[in-house]
């Protein structure tokens, strides 16, 4: 017999830690720019416009330009090779931001970039335009990129990158808007490194950002959202009380079955729980 689902906060002291690797997070609504939560700025030239948090989001630009205004999470661990896929997911609204289609090199030019460099020198770069997104992914002389999609980024949205198995795949509030083959490793790039804001000299853009976390994909996001909150909850309760993957009412590939024994009990909600209460994945 299943046993009955206590509520969160009564295992919570009970619940042994699991040994997961840590994400890193830029957390606005903490009232600090990303400088003063472990982020490295890059910006030139000066007289660029400050970064402010208002409303519990970075807001940034308008940038130049010819300029860059960025944050580094140096040391940051990128592997999109993984037995996980990498994810990171970042909440984003654009006034306005910059595209260019090619400056030579055939990879595209954005006011507003986030830029991944894996452990293995693969690099992913994400660019967020007015109206468009695209993936960068191929950075040779004559390599052709995925063709940049069409969206209308004025309002707060979810980006969700994954990128593991040879591909990197883009979802924007759950959908997927791009799916693409991950480039060769290069010799001569700095590695695990994750770049986000004006990026580049080419491009400029005025954003407000709510939230950015990367790292080994959090299973127990279960909507993808990059918290481990209520919403997620009440997905977990459905399948524990469905209990059994092979049950045709269970969301395909059982993604709750944290621990992968084919079934939703007690072991996946302690899994669960060490997230719930974190609010982010441990
Ligand atoms: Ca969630
Ligand atoms: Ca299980």
């Amino acid at each position: 017999m299943k046993p009955i689902l206590l509520p969160a906060f009564c295992l919570l002291a009970f619940c042994p830690r699991l040994a997961l690797a840590a994400p890193s997070i830029y957390d606005p609504s903490l009232g600090t720019l990303p400088d003063a939560q472990g982020f490295i700025r890059q910006q030139n030239p000066i007289g660029q416009i400050e970064p402010t948090i208002v409303d519990g989001t970075l807001r940034q630009g308008l940038t130049f330009f010819d300029g860059i205004q960025c944050w580094n999470g140096v040391g940051s661990v990128v592997d999109f090779n993984g037995a996980v896929p990498f994810e990171l997911i970042a909440r984003l609204k654009v006034q306005t931001s910059t595209f260019i289609s090619d400056i030579g090199d055939q990879t595209h030019r954005y006011g507003y970039y986030i830029w991944m460099s894996a452990g293995d020198g693969r690099r992913l770069a994400l660019g967020i335009s007015s109206f468009s997104v695209a993936f960068d992914t191929q950075f040779k002389l004559g390599d052709t990129n995925p063709a940049p999609v069409g969206l209308d980024t004025s309002s707060f949205r979810t980006y969700r990158v994954l990128a593991g198995d040879g591909r990197a795949k883009l979802f924007v509030d759950g959908i997927l808007k791009i799916d693409a083959p991950l480039g060769p490793p290069d010799v001569d790039i700095a590695r695990n490194e994750v770049f986000f804001g004006d990026y580049t000299f080419a491009g400029q853009s005025q954003t407000e950002l709510a939230f950015i976390r990367f790292g080994p994909r959090c299973p127990c996001d279960l909507n993808g959202d990059g918290l481990v909150d209520d919403s997620d909850f009440t997905i977990f309760v459905r399948a524990y009380d469905t209990l059994d993957c092979t049950d045709s009412t269970m969301p395909a590939g059982c993604p709750s079955d944290f621990n992968g024994d084919a079934v939703v009990d007690d072991t996946d909600f302690q899994v669960f729980v060490l997230a719930y209460n974190e609010l982010v994945c441990p």
